[in-house]
Parts: structure tokens; C-alpha cells; sequence
């Protein structure tokens, strides 16, 4: 099953954190990686006094479950130092399942596709980096989310 991750973090060296999220993604048995896209800088959403997030989106390929595979990316968060205090706070990193095939999951606790996915630049951005023929289910063409997006705060490192 073809896979997209959000990774993002705005603490503790993001860039790294990034760095290290992928590695440790890649190396989950049952997952291999497809695309991993340019780091994008932007500051966090509706917070104030937090610093700035980097984002990034990578594709994989799995034969996990969509449970299996959310269990796996919270283990790799929570390796990686992440206490959750509030939500939305600043985080030393966060996994988002954006999409998982073509399927339309609506858990408690996993909504796929993410519920962000169709308005937010720093996933948009780099997705269609990766991938821009890309269908979202519910939310239609890629092409036509980045064209409707604000992209004003958002910045590409590399
Ligand atoms: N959950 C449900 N669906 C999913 C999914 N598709 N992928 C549940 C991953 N998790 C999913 O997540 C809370 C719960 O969401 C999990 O227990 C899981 O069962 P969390 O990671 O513990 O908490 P959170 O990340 O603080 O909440 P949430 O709702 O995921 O926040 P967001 O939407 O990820 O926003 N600004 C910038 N510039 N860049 C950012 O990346 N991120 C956030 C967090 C805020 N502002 C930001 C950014
Ligand atoms: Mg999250």
C-alpha cells in the first residue's frame, strides 16, 4: 500500500529530528521508503510564542495495517523525546498518516485522510513536491488544494 507521512517538529534541532524520523521509518521491517520530499519552514499554526515548524512528506510503500502502522510511528515519536503536554504544543516531533491508499478511515482515533491534509500549505507543498498527480480522497486533485492555498508563510529549505 502506497503511503504518505506528515512529519513536522519545532524543537530540539527540527532538521535533525526529521532526519532521524526518517531513518527510523525506513528502517520498521514491512516499510520501505519511496520519496522523501525538501524541508519547508513555517511559523505554527494558530499558536503563538512557539518557534518555527519545519515539515516534511514522505512516501512509502507498506504491508503494515493502518493501526499497525499508527502504533509504529507513535513508538517512533516517543523514542524521539516527544511528551505530550497540550495539543498543538511545540513537539520535538509529530507523524501524521496523511493518506493510506485510497482509503477513507473514520476512527476516533485515525481519520484518514488526515484532517488537515486539504488546507495546510506545509503539507500540501511538499506532497505535491513528491507526488503531484496525487487524487485525495474526499478532498479531489492536489493540484487544485495547492492552487486554492495560501503558501505566504511558507518557506523551502533546501
Ligand atoms: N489521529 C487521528 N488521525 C490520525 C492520523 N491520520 N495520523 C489521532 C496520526 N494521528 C492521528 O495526535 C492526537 C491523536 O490524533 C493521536 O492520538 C491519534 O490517535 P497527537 O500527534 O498526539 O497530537 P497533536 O499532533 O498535537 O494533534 P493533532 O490533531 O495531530 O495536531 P496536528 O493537526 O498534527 O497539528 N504548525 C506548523 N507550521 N506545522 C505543523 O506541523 N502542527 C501542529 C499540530 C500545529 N501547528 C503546526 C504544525
Ligand atoms: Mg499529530
Amino acid at each position: 500500500m502506497r503511503v504518505y507521512l506528515g512529519l513536522g517538529s519545532n524543537l530540539d534541532a527540527p532538521i535533525e529530528q526529521l532526519r532521524a524520523a526518517r531513518l527510523a521509518i525506513s528502517n520498521v521491517d514491512g516499510i520501505s521508503e519511496i520519496a522523501f520530499s525538501s524541508f519547508y519552514q513555517s511559523p505554527p499554526m494558530d499558536a503563538k510564542n512557539q518557534p518555527d515548524y519545519i515539515n516534511a512528506v514522505m512516501a512509502i510503500e507498506t504491508n503494515l495495517s493502518p493501526f499497525e502502522l499508527l502504533a509504529t510511528t507513535q513508538a517512533i515519536e516517543n523514542e524521539q523525546g516527544r511528551i505530550r503536554t497540550e495539543r498543538w504544543g511545540a513537539r520535538t516531533l509529530d507523524i501524521d498518516i496523511l493518506l493510506f491508499g485510497n482509503e477513507i478511515l473514520n476512527f476516533p482515533d485515525l481519520v484518514i485522510p488526515h484532517y488537515g491534509i486539504s488546507e495546510r500549505a506545509f503539507v500540501l507543498c511538499p506532497l505535491f513536491e513528491i507526488s503531484p498527480d496525487l487524487i485525495i480522497p474526499k478532498y479531489g486533485k492536489l493540484a487544485d488544494l495547492v492552487a486554492r492555498c495560501s503558501l505566504d508563510n511558507l518557506r523551502k529549505c533546501n
